[in-house]
């Protein structure tokens, strides 16, 4: 059986939960907190920086979200690939979830690593330039957003399960503004989805641990 590493609060586990459960994958979850520190031991060994999700089949050890979701295309499940067969498809899918990856998900972790820390710690520029960046990637994905249904190739796929995770959590710590109304219908259509309601429901016990929870509305 397939083990993956992870924990259900975390936006890039979730990517690879998305995709999992879309192409009904079968695997066991591991848990990475401080009750379980074999697994927190295990993927600093399998991991270049500890961090998760990591995924193992067999012998083989793969880690980066984008990575596992490629993997699970090609080794696990019948169901249609979150990444496109078709390689110019593809590109416009890695491009998507590249964005919602390094322009969405990066600079909102930026905003909860700060608010972690203890408050003389914490770096007065932090805020400002995360939003600054998410200000420029919620005016360009509205755009992109407009007469789309879904972010690449108008079919469901990797790019979903970046924007999933990195949507909630973004609008949640940052609201995304009214009158971006394409942005916000995809981010609805996201949390409709049944793969990314069942992510949200296993980890709702988590969500008040959210840092950023008191700035905005999770819905
Ligand atoms: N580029 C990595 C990012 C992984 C990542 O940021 N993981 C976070 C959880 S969402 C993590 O492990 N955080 C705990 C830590 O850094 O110790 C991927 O795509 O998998």
């Amino acid at each position: 059986m397939l083990r993956v590493y992870g924990h259900p609060l975390a936006s890039f586990y979730w990517k690879v939960l998305i995709a999992l459960y879309e192409r009904s994958v079968p695997f066991d979850f591991l848990m990475v907190d401080g009750e379980h520190s074999k697994n927190a031991e295990a993927i600093a060994r399998l991991a270049p920086t500890g961090q998760f999700p990591v995924l193992v089949d067999g012998d083989r050890v793969v880690v980066e979200s984008a990575a596992i979701i490629e993997y699970l295309d090609l080794n696990h499940g019948t169901a249609a690939p979150m990444v496109p067969a078709d390689r110019n498809a593809a590109i416009e899918a890695r491009q998507m979830d590249g964005i919602f990856d390094d322009y969405v998900s990066a600079p909102l972790t930026r905003m909860v690593l700060n608010a972690i820390r203890q408050p003389d710690k914490r770096d007065p520029h932090a805020d400002p330039e995360a939003q600054a960046l998410l200000d420029k990637s919620y005016s360009w994905l509205d755009r992109w957003m407009t007469g789309r249904t879904w972010a690449a190739n108008d079919t469901f796929g990797i790019a979903e399960c970046a924007a999933g995770p990195a949507l909630f959590y973004a609008h949640w710590g940052y609201p995304i503004p009214e009158e971006y109304a394409a942005l916000r219908a995809y981010r609805a259509r996201l949390l409709a989805r049944p793969s990314i309601v069942r992510a949200i429901e296993e980890a709702r016990p988590w969500l008040q641990y959210f840092p950023l929870k008191d700035r905005g509305t999770p819905h």
